[in-house]
Order: structure tokens, then C-alpha cells, then sequence
């Protein structure tokens, strides 16, 4: 290779680097798309006769590359925050009270920056050198996935940054969402080709970005506009968030141009009313209005709240309504077998979906609202959450009305339905003889927060049971590829990734095997309560009703849950044949503790040095102590470590022991 196409190579690198941020990110292009095409021609002729010279930041890597078996996870240096929300300017303004308060500016005018907020997937892109090396999604915050191939092929995203002097690391944070228009022209090639279209463009969005198949993704057109920063090395800090987003637009990153500096919060509210007014002519979807503190010192001062920031907070426009006629009530029967009616309506177009069913919530809510099949009903839709009906447009009542009734039988088994008073739900007693609860018990099982099979949707859950191939959690493990396959849409590599996947899933944790049971009353963080507590599976189905209220956040109805479930002989029978199976759970967390510290009621404050206060906190509850976050008379000590806040004095005061971290180890190594 001459240093002539070294050479050549590099202006090319640079020229389509121009272009694309002519196009795509400042919308001004100054040559025409053939110009562009030569070029783009010329640099992949170069590097297919000289293959050492590509690298990934040339520009003819954006067409996507091998597809995945998984995404690998990333560890977020600076964590992904979220945001709070303010539903009302009543809650704009106690926002902004609250910040004023705590930066002692009660009488000055903060100022905050305003950005409309996109409804799509909250990314992270990270240069090394100017150099795109890694892109991943929020995931929790802290971890999420890596996603940089299917990110690369955004045109929108640089590849390099546009400076000869960057940064050794620069993280760049923002949402990637789909307009309205690729949204659309997509659901059309999908209905084309017979497939379902997606219900909005932020589920669009999430798919493409989750193709494992990078080249897939690139077919989808996506858009991004970044925000703010994480890791930063080597740069200085900008002084404010108007800095940091001009000097995230001088770098070659896309900012959304409805972005603008209010004062005040009286600004901010004007502002989110002409946003409000121009929503639908934006071109893509928005749900509400971001607002941030401008200066990052002042952000600092501010600090966090668990995950969101002190500093800013997202308003979100009100829920969408829509009129349309009740056409039947249907039951639908959970996981538990609580009966759920469901509205089947005249199809409406609300809140950027076409709506046909909406939840009625429960018979008390049916009386209460005085609903009756033929109505004319306001369905509500806000957000993510599903859509409800709101209210009956009494005026149009016809005389033909009818009343919704509580069916004495469920309508999937036959079993009696029970309707107690202490319950708002009605239940089907069939138990796990109840198809739909049977049904419902597995896609629990296998969703990403309990057994977390990969490929076992809800779907192929109802298409396998009503095949009659799985029945309960356990038939998962007999189920074979061959039978997997025979499933719609089902070749023969995705049946054996899902055999895979279920065999994967048999090495887990107790915690998530015990929320995975789906035991009424037990989420997700009660199953890593029990896990915690108990140690084991044998100790916590041996379990005494005090030794299950005594765990703080346990109730005296969960405990109870807990205590019917294991009693009865079908789950345990099922829980048999699930450890029959070979599911199993790391050694180190079923080391069993004894419950040493039973009764007794802890609060702990200030800094720790050798392990965290959720770390103590689990520790303590492990030995059967209760950890509060109030000092009162019943408190058995409070633990203090550095700079410990206003509980020492309390205590002091209440006459309760002040320990301090060597007692506390003292305690736990009891
Ligand atoms: O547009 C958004 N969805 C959005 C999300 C915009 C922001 O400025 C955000 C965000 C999430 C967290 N800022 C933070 C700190």
C-alpha cells in the first residue's frame, strides 16, 4: 500500500465524515447524494483491495456487521439517572421551591434548560481518543448493554469527533427514538409483508435497537439527540448544561433544536405550554417537557435522590382521552386467578394507538363509575400504562343499556368464582387447574426479572399451551426442540437457542426462584427479602408466620401468602419437580445464617467504612433484625458511622444505645 492511498483513504475518511454531518446532523448538505455515493464508492474500493487500512470509524461502517448471540453487558462508569416527573404545574412549581430552597436562593430566579423529552431508549456513546468504541442502552443504570454495532449504523451518531484535539474519554448521553415518519413507512412494510405492525414508534425503537443482527438494524431508521455527559477524561468540565450541549454540538453530535434556557419556573411553564401547542407538527413523539438546573455547580449542590437528580425533573403532557362505544365486557383471569373485566370497545384512535380493549379495573370501579355495555365510555391513555376507561358520557345513554355482571363461573375453567369482601377482585378457585392461571403462572415464570428465559415470550407461551405441550413451569424442561419447532414461525436454530435458554435458566438464585413461583403477594424484591432472610428453600417453606412478619417489608397478608403456598400440596409438588429438574442456586447465598439478631430493631446513619449501609442493612436482616430508618422508643440501637446526621441525637435524647461500626461487626459475627 502507497502512502498515495493512505493518503486518499484519509481525505475520504474526513470528506464523508463532512457530508454526513452536513445531512444528517445539521440538515444543510452542500453536495448532491450521487457526490456523496462517489465518494462513498471510491473509499469502499480502497478498503476492499487494501483490507488492513479499514478501520471502525470509517464511514462505510455504518451498514451493520455479524449478527450476535447476546449483547454483552456494560458497566456504566457515571450511572444512567432518570428522571422524576411533575404532573401539574402546582408540582412544576414545588420542584423548583424545593431546588431554590436547597441551593438557599429562596428569593432568586433559577435557571433551568428546557428540552422536549423523546419517547425512546436512553442511550450511552463512548469516544476514546475522538474515536466511537462502545455504545449501550440504560438497562438499570448502572448496567446495561452493549449495543455499539447497531449504533454505529445511526447516521446521526459521529463516528469520530469533530476536533483535532479530543478527549482521552468523553461519554455522551441521550435518547435514540424513531420519527413519525419512518414509524410509518416501517408499519406499512410490515403489514405488506403480513407481519404484525408495532403498536408505537418507542417499541419500534427498542426493537430495532435490540436486533442481534446489526444489519437489520440498519435498515430501520432511527434518530438520536444527546443531553448530557458521563465520563469525561482529559476535558474540563463545561460550566453549565448550555455549555455542555454547545460543546457536544461543536463536537458533531446531534441537539435537539427545541432546546432552549428558561428563567425562572415561570419561564419553564411557558415553555412547556408552546411545546404542548406544537406537539403534533414536532415530527416525532414526545411525553412531556425536561427541565434542568443550568449551572453544574448548582447541579452538584443538588445532588441525587436514589437514581434521579435533584436538578431536574421531566413535566409530562396529560393523559390523551378519546370517546367511543362500550361494545362487551369480557373476564380476564390473572396469574393469582383474580378476575379482571376488560372493555372490548368500537376501535379508537387515542394517544398515538389504535385502542380496542381497555381494563374496566374491577367491579367496584364498574359500580362507582356506573358503566353498562352500549355506553358511550372516555378512554384514557397515558404513557406506557394501559389504557382505562375513564368515564360514561352519561347525555348519550340509550335505553338499551346493559348491566355488567360478575360471572358465578370463570369463563376459561368452569371452577366458582369467589368474591370476598376483604378483596376488591374477584378469584377463580381453580387454582392451578385453571388454564388461563396456568398460563398466566408460566409467562410470569419466565419473564426477565424471574427465570429470565430468553425467546420464551408471551406468545409461545400460549402457542405451547394450547398445543397441550406445557401445562405447568416444570413441562418447560421436558419440552424438546423437535416440539419447540413445530410452532409458528419457529425455525430450527431459534427452537434449539430456546432449549438453550430454558436449560440456561436452571442455574439461577433463590431469590429469583422464589418470586419466579409466583406466590401472591411476592414481587420481586419480597422474594430477595425471603432469599436473604432464609438462606434456603427448605428453611423458609419451615418457616413460622413470626419469623416472616418480622422481616421488614413482609406484611402479616404476604407472610400469610407465603405460609398458604407452601402448604399446599400441589405447589409443593411442583417446587419437587422443578429441583428434579436440576434447578439450583449458587452455593455462597444459601449459606445459612442463624437468626441471632431476632427482634430487634436497628437504625443505621453516617458512613460506613468497611462495608455499605445496604450491605449492613442486608447483613443485619439476615440475622433476623429488623432495619428501620427512624429512631423511636422501640429501637433497640441506633448504628453511627462517619458524619453521622440528626438520629445520634435523637437516640440520645430517646435514651437508645448509639453504637458505633466495630459493635456492629460485633453483632454480625455473633
Ligand atoms: O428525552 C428524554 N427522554 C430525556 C431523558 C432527556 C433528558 O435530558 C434526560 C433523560 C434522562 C435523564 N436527562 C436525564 C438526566
Amino acid at each position: 500500500m502507497t502512502p498515495k492511498v493512505v493518503k486518499r483513504v484519509q481525505e475520504l475518511h474526513t470528506l464523508l465524515h463532512d457530508h454526513a454531518h452536513r445531512y444528517y446532523v445539521l440538515d444543510d448538505p452542500t453536495v448532491s447524494d450521487a457526490e456523496y455515493d462517489m465518494l462513498f464508492r471510491e473509499l469502499q474500493a480502497l478498503e476492499e483491495q487494501h483490507p488492513e487500512i479499514l478501520t471502525p470509524d470509517s464511514p462505510t461502517q455504518r451498514v451493520g456487521a455479524a449478527p450476535l448471540d447476546a449483547f454483552k453487558q456494560v458497566q456504566h462508569a457515571v450511572p444512567m439517572l432518570s428522571l422524576g416527573n411533575a404532573f401539574s404545574r402546582d408540582e412544576l412549581n414545588e420542584f423548583d421551591r424545593r431546588v431554590r430552597e436547597r441551593l438557599e436562593r429562596e428569593d432568586g430566579v433559577v435557571s433551568y434548560v428546557a428540552e422536549p423529552k423523546l419517547d425512546g431508549l436512553a442511550i450511552s456513546l463512548r469516544y476514546e481518543n475522538g474515536v466511537f468504541v462502545q455504545g449501550a442502552t440504560r438497562g438499570d443504570g448502572r448496567t446495561g448493554e452493549n449495543v455499539t454495532e447497531n449504533l454505529r449504523t445511526i447516521e446521526m451518531i459521529p463516528l469520530r469527533l469533530r476536533t483535532d484535539n479530543p478527549p482521552a474519554v468523553l461519554e455522551a448521553r441521550g435518547e435514540v427514538f424513531m420519527s413519525a415518519a419512518a414509524f410509518s413507512s416501517l408499519n406499512k412494510a410490515m403489514v405488506e409483508a403480513g407481519k404484525p405492525p408495532f403498536v408505537n414508534p418507542r417499541n419500534a425503537a427498542a426493537g430495532s435497537l435490540r436486533q442481534l443482527d446489526s444489519r437489520k438494524s440498519a435498515q430501520r431508521k432511527l434518530s438520536i439527540y444527546l443531553y448530557g455527559m458521563g465520563e469525561l477524561v482529559g476535558m474540563e468540565l463545561p460550566a453549565s448544561q448550555t455549555e455542555s450541549l454547545e460543546l457536544l454540538r461543536e463536537l458533531g453530535f446531534p441537539i435537539n433544536a427545541e432546546t432552549t434556557r428558561c428563567e425562572g419556573i415561570d419561564g419553564c411553564f411557558a415553555h412547556y405550554e408552546s411545546l404542548q401547542a406544537r406537539r403534533p407538527d414536532l415530527g416525532y413523539e414526545i411525553d412531556g417537557v425536561v427541565f434542568k438546573v443550568d449551572s453544574l455547580s448548582e447541579q452538584r449542590e443538588l445532588g441525587f435522590v436514589s437514581r434521579a437528580p435533584r436538578w431536574a425533573i421531566a413535566q409530562k403532557f396529560p393523559a390523551e382521552e378519546a370517546t367511543t362505544t362500550l361494545e362487551a365486557v369480557e373476564f380476564q383471569v390473572g396469574r393469582t386467578g383474580a378476575l379482571t373485566p376488560v372493555a372490548r370497545l368500537d376501535p379508537v384512535f387515542v394517544g398515538g394507538v389504535t385502542v380496542s380493549n381497555a381494563t374496566l379495573h374491577n367491579m367496584d370501579e364498574i359500580a362507582r363509575k356506573d358503566i353498562r355495555i352500549g355506553d358511550t365510555v372516555v378512554v384514557r391513555r397515558a404513557g406506557d400504562v394501559i389504557p382505562e376507561v375513564a368515564r360514561v358520557v352519561l347525555e348519550n345513554r340509550k335505553t338499551d343499556t346493559v348491566e355488567i355482571t360478575l360471572p358465578d363461573e370463570c369463563p376459561v375453567c368452569g371452577s366458582p368464582v369467589l368474591n370476598s369482601d376483604t378483596e376488591v377482585r374477584a378469584r377463580c378457585t381453580g387454582g392451578l387447574q385453571c388454564g388461563a392461571q396456568q398460563r398466566e403462572a408460566i409467562k410470569h415464570f419466565a419473564s426477565r426479572t424471574a427465570m429470565d428465559i430468553d425467546g420464551l415470550g408471551d406468545k409461545l407461551v400460549e402457542q405451547l399451551a394450547d398445543e397441550k405441550l406445557i401445562s405447568n413451569v416444570a413441562d418447560l424442561y421436558t419440552l424438546t426442540a423437535e416440539q419447540i419447532q413445530t410452532m409458528p414461525r419457529m425455525g430450527e436454530k431459534s427452537a434449539s437457542n430456546l432449549v438453550n435458554a430454558i436449560d440456561a435458566s436452571k442455574q439461577t438464585t433463590l431469590a429469583r426462584f422464589i418470586f419466579a413461583l409466583g406466590i401472591k403477594d411476592i414481587g420481586s424484591s419480597g422474594g430477595a427479602l425471603l432469599a436473604a432472610r432464609f438462606g434456603s428453600l427448605e428453611a423458609l417453606m419451615s418457616a413460622e408466620e413470626e419469623a416472616l412478619i418480622a422481616i421488614d417489608d413482609i406484611g402479616p397478608i404476604a407472610a400469610r401468602s407465603v405460609q398458604d403456598y407452601f402448604a399446599n400440596p400441589q405447589s409443593r409438588e411442583l417446587v419437587d419437580s422443578l429441583l428434579a429438574v436440576g434447578i439450583n442456586f449458587p452455593e455462597s447465598e444459601v449459606a445459612q445464617v442463624e437468626p441471632t439478631l431476632e427482634g430487634n430493631t436497628y437504625v443505621l446513619t453516617g458512613t460506613l467504612s468497611v462495608m455499605s449501609r445496604d450491605e449492613a442493612k442486608t447483613q443485619l436482616q439476615q440475622r433476623g433484625a429488623k432495619v428501620t430508618s427512624s429512631v423511636s422508643k422501640k429501637t433497640t440501637a441506633v448504628i453511627a458511622g462517619d458524619a453521622p446526621g440528626s438520629k445520634v441525637t435523637k437516640a440520645e435524647t430517646l435514651e437508645v444505645p448509639v453504637l458505633d461500626e466495630a459493635a456492629l461487626l460485633e453483632l454480625l459475627a455473633r
